[in-house]
């Protein structure tokens, strides 16, 4: 039961020694739950590994790190160390079927995550008497159910909107009196421009108190481009759905750096190139090992992403390490409106239409308020002197087959063969202007 200001006092209080002595515990059991598994037999074997030789945490250090490519490469199932039976749903990634990595939970599982996210959500100060919305999609992605469970688990009253269908939302708001909500950044920034078209001030005609953002990346800036404009804390959230979701990390009300929850979570940070750790408060890879997941386990998961750990400890009591915002990836991941893409999806499609000549690039920018995607492709030169017909047929059908594939709905121009820049290094595929992402 919540004591005070902390869901999980016991928890959430623990200190140094205390956190490293429960990781090692569950590392243990965690290490003897995988020799279940197929993939982590074999994996061990080939590393020369032996769980029940692991006595301290650097000494999980000698078993190589896993990625995505690692999930993807066969069947997920082969990560199981629970009977199929035991496994009661499944989320996978944001992105789509071809780079999605699929992450099984058991109802033990799903129930420890709730805990996770509860405790996160309490931390900002979400209470039994909050009307919580939910403006993040449900499904697949762990965004939408992973906070939903949570915030009932609080006792809020959930309103269960899932994204888009702006004026909806603002109506939803105001109809219910909603106090918290649950959204991407950029769609927040978005969302005020919705706002000033109704000719509504959301500091004064809502009673929004706090906002959960999280699930992309976004700059100082832009949180509080938020917090002045509707007049709530904006808490930032971490989290990816290989290591269940969101409720890896999360901001406490000091807002400086996301406390790890490491009673649940190894934190690593590490050189991408040499996997080396780096110095605290130096940049370098997050790589998590899950110590609460029995249905699928990952150890030493690297998450492209970069940050850094705080050297202090935190004004709040919690002795769980802070990361920094997140700073980057090291692959060319990129996120729109919440959704993961690669620049090979795009790739993938477009060289397999007709007529799509040789060189693309893919624009990211704000317009307004919003994300835009647009994907310059050059065509080949008889559809260019062609006819008018031809290239809008050919833009539609290749808006159409992108949409599918990446699930957002880019703006497609055709251009001349030979326009786009080419030839020297590494092509750029990818130019991202937008101003919430970038560095202040
Ligand atoms: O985005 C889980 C999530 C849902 C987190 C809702 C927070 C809120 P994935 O779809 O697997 O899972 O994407 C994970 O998103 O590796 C980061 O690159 C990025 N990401 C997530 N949270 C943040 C954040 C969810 N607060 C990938 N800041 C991660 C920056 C973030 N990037």
């Amino acid at each position: 039961m919540p004591k005070g200001d902390f869901w999980n006092p016991e928890m959430e209080l623990l200190d140094r020694g205390e956190i490293e002595a429960l990781q090692m515990k569950r590392l243990r059991e965690v290490l003897e739950r995988c020799e279940r598994s197929p993939f982590y037999r074999e994996w061990f074997r080939e590393a020369g590994f032996y769980p029940h030789k692991v006595c301290s945490l650097a000494d999980l250090r000698s078993l190589p790190p896993m990625d995505k490519d690692t999930l993807r490469g066969g069947d997920p199932r082969r990560f199981l160390t629970v009977p199929l039976e035991d496994v009661v749903r499944l989320h996978s990634s944001s992105g789509t079927t071809g780079q999605a990595t699929v992450v099984f939970h058991t109802a033990r599982d799903i129930e420890a995550w709730t805990e996770l996210v509860a405790r996160c959500m309490y931390m900002t100060g979400v209470r039994r008497s909050d009307v919580f919305q939910n403006m993040m999609g449900y499904g697949l992605f762990t965004g939408g159910l992973g906070f939903h469970y949570a915030a009932e688990r609080i006792g809020c009253l959930v309103i269960p909107a899932g994204s888009g269908n702006s004026r909806r939302q603002i109506q939803l708001m105001r109809d219910f009196g909603t106090t918290v909500i649950h959204v991407i950044p950029s769609y927040a920034l978005y969302l005020l421009d919705v706002f000033r078209e109704l000719g509504l001030d959301p500091k004064r005609d809502t009673a929004l108190r706090i906002a959960l953002i999280g699930a992309e990346p976004h700059t100082e800036s832009l949180r509080l481009r938020l917090e002045e404009s509707y007049g709530f804390k904006a808490y930032n959230s971490y989290g990816l759905s290989e290591m269940s979701g969101p409720g890896v990390a999360f901001e406490c009300p000091f807002q400086e750096g996301m406390h790890v929850w490491e009673d649940s979570f190894i934190l690593e940070v590490l050189d991408p190139d040499s996997l080396e750790p780096v110095p605290v408060g130096e940049e370098g890879e997050l790589v998590f090992t899950s110590l609460h997941r029995e249905g699928m386990p990952l150890l030493r998961y690297r998450t492209r992403d970069l940050a850094y750990v705080y050297p202090d400890t935190c004004r709040c009591g919690r002795s769980h390490r802070r990361i920094s915002r997140i700073k980057g990836r090291t692959d060319d991941m990129f996120i729109v409106k919440g959704v993961n893409i690669f620049p090979m999806q795009v790739e993938r499609v477009l060289l397999g239409i007709l007529g799509v000549g040789s060189n693309y690039q893919i624009v990211l920018d704000t317009v307004g308020s919003r994300d835009e995607m647009r994907v310059l492709v050059e065509v080949s030169g008889d559809i260019w002197h062609g006819e008018v017909r031809e290239l809008n047929r050919l833009r539609r059908r290749i808006t159409e087959q992108l949409r599918r594939e990446i699930l957002v709905t880019p703006l497609v121009e055709l251009v001349e063969p030979g326009t786009l820049p080419a030839g020297e290094g590494k092509a750029v595929r990818v130019v991202d202007k937008r101003e919430h992402v970038r560095e202040e």
